[in-house]
Parts: structure tokens; C-alpha cells; sequence
């Protein structure tokens, strides 16, 4: 078959979508690495509880390594910005 290559036929974003994706990212990576971390989401809950004190219940500590692990394709243990992308793209 024609015009299937990889499969990865991913979502293409505006550069509005982009630009609130890109923003989305820096909120979430906390300490600024590039890279979301499980510390980086659990920093992040944290600072939300106030305003959502449910919050918590959603993501317990365990729910944030496994959906980091849902996320990061290449296994290395944090979410980079490629892989934040293609997991909204994914949609
Ligand atoms: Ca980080
Ligand atoms: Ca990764």
C-alpha cells in the first residue's frame, strides 16, 4: 500500500495550539529542565490543590508515574516536549 511510512501520521497543530501546548509544557516542567518529570506533575498538583483540593484524588503519586510511563515513549522516565506533542496529537 501507497502513503503508509511509519504510522506515525501525527495531528497537525496551529501555531495558536502550539504556542498554548508550549506554555501547557513550561507550566507543568517545574524546575525547567525541559522535560517533565513525575517531581515536576507532583509539584505541579501540589500548587493546584488549593484551587482544586479534589486534585489529589485524581492524581495520587502512583497515577503520575504511571501516566508519565504512558507518555514517555523513549523511556527515560520524563516527558519531553516532542513527547507531550505527540500525546495530544495522538487524540
Ligand atoms: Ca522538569
Ligand atoms: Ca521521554
Amino acid at each position: 500500500m501507497a502513503g503508509s511510512q511509519s504510522g506515525t501520521m501525527a495531528h497537525r497543530f496551529t501555531e495558536a495550539e502550539l504556542r498554548t501546548i508550549k506554555e501547557l509544557f513550561s507550566e507543568l516542567d517545574k524546575d525547567g529542565d525541559g522535560a517533565i518529570s513525575s517531581q515536576d506533575l507532583a509539584t505541579a498538583t501540589d500548587s493546584l490543590k488549593p484551587l482544586v483540593p479534589d486534585i489529589g484524588r485524581f492524581f495520587a503519586d502512583k497515577m503520575l508515574e504511571e501516566l508519565i510511563q504512558e507518555i514517555d515513549t523513549d523511556k527515560d522516565g520524563k516527558v519531553s516536549y516532542d513527547e507531550f506533542v505527540s500525546m495530544l496529537a495522538d487524540k
